[in-house]
């Protein structure tokens, strides 16, 4: 995340004392990063108000409480660590729209928790389109990792249904369900993902553990409507923020988690399949402020 604020600095070589001037531009510098303009209202008042009262108009002394408002922001409520269940396997549902590196994320994390020592097994439950299982097989075989599949246009839900089985007869630790981006209506995706958790609930008597939404960092503020859809529909417990090697500016993660109250747990930063990390707070934070 390279991008990230990156003209923060300039602000606050260009204005030594705050002035209406100063809000203003600090304003723009969030909004043009992807924070939403809401949030990025929020955040300003809170600063802005603090100061007021506390007679602060040294902009050094206001940079530290714009971190402190973004550290308060990513702290608050639900935490970042991926969930495992006490009673394998854990079960991942990934759903985002096309194009966001859902299949490649999945490779990714599969990858990482096989490193950990994690049995794994991957459902191509993306039916829709027959390069997306094709493509999940070929991640599949580079890292020894079994991935369940039917044909094309087969019901997702009964590719869920025998990866569990799999699953449990092999009793992995994590089932990773791929699933469609597009569909002829939203309606549709949501009431397959809808039918998806459902086999969940029955065979393991429990949702998913993680539904966690793939977000492409470079998509800008629409990024939070997406969250917003799919929350709605299916209830997610994160986000995997992607390719935030590219142009990404970070403004997203503050946006998605002050106003939806998700947090993003996994972050990826380019194409190869080691190329995932846990979102770190602390980090991107740090990286605000370089
Ligand atoms: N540079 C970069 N490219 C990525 C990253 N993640 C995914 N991609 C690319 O984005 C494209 C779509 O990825 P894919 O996993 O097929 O997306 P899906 O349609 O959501 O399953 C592919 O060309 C990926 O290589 C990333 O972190 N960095
Ligand atoms: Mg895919």
């Amino acid at each position: 995340m390279q991008m990230l604020f990156k003209n923060l600095n300039l602000l606050w070589n260009k204005f030594k004392k705050s002035n209406s001037q100063f809000w203003e531009e600090l304003e723009e510098q969030l909004i043009s990063s992807d924070v939403s303009v809401d949030t990025a209202d929020m955040i300003i008042s809170n600063i802005r108000e603090y100061a007021y009262s506390n007679n602060i108009n040294d902009t050094g002394i206001i940079r530290d409480l714009l971190k402190k408002e973004i550290i308060k922001i990513l702290n608050c409520g639900i935490n970042e660590k991926l969930k495992f269940s006490g009673n394998p396997p854990s079960v991942y549902l990934i759903v985002g729209v096309n194009g966001v590196g859902k299949t490649s994320a999945i490779a990714k994390l599969a990858a990482m928790l096989k490193k950990q020592g994690k049995n794994v097994v991957m459902a191509a439950a993306d039916t829709y389109r027959s390069a997306a299982t094709e493509q999940l097989q070929h991640y599949g075989e580079r890292l020894g990792i079994e991935v369940v599949h039917h044909q094309k246009l087969s019901d997702p839900g009964a590719v869920v249904y025998d990866s569990l089985d799999k699953a449990l007869a092999r009793r992995s630790d994590v089932l990773i369900i791929d699933t469609a981006g597009r569909m002829q209506t939203s309606f549709n995706l949501m009431e397959e993902l809808k039918k998806i958790k459902r086999v969940v609930f029955k065979k393991l008597d429990r949702d998913p553990d993680e539904i966690l939404i793939v977000i492409d960092s470079t998509t800008g503020q629409n990024a939070r409507h997406q969250a917003e859809v799919f929350h709605r529909a299916i209830g997610l417990t994160g986000v995997i923020l992607t390719k935030t090697d590219g142009t990404s500016k970070g403004g997203i993660v503050l946006t998605i988690k002050n106003e939806l109250q998700i947090p993003v747990k996994l972050v990826t930063n380019g194409e190869k399949i080691e190329n995932i990390d846990l979102f770190d707070p602390e980090k991107y934070t740090g990286a605000i402020f370089t």
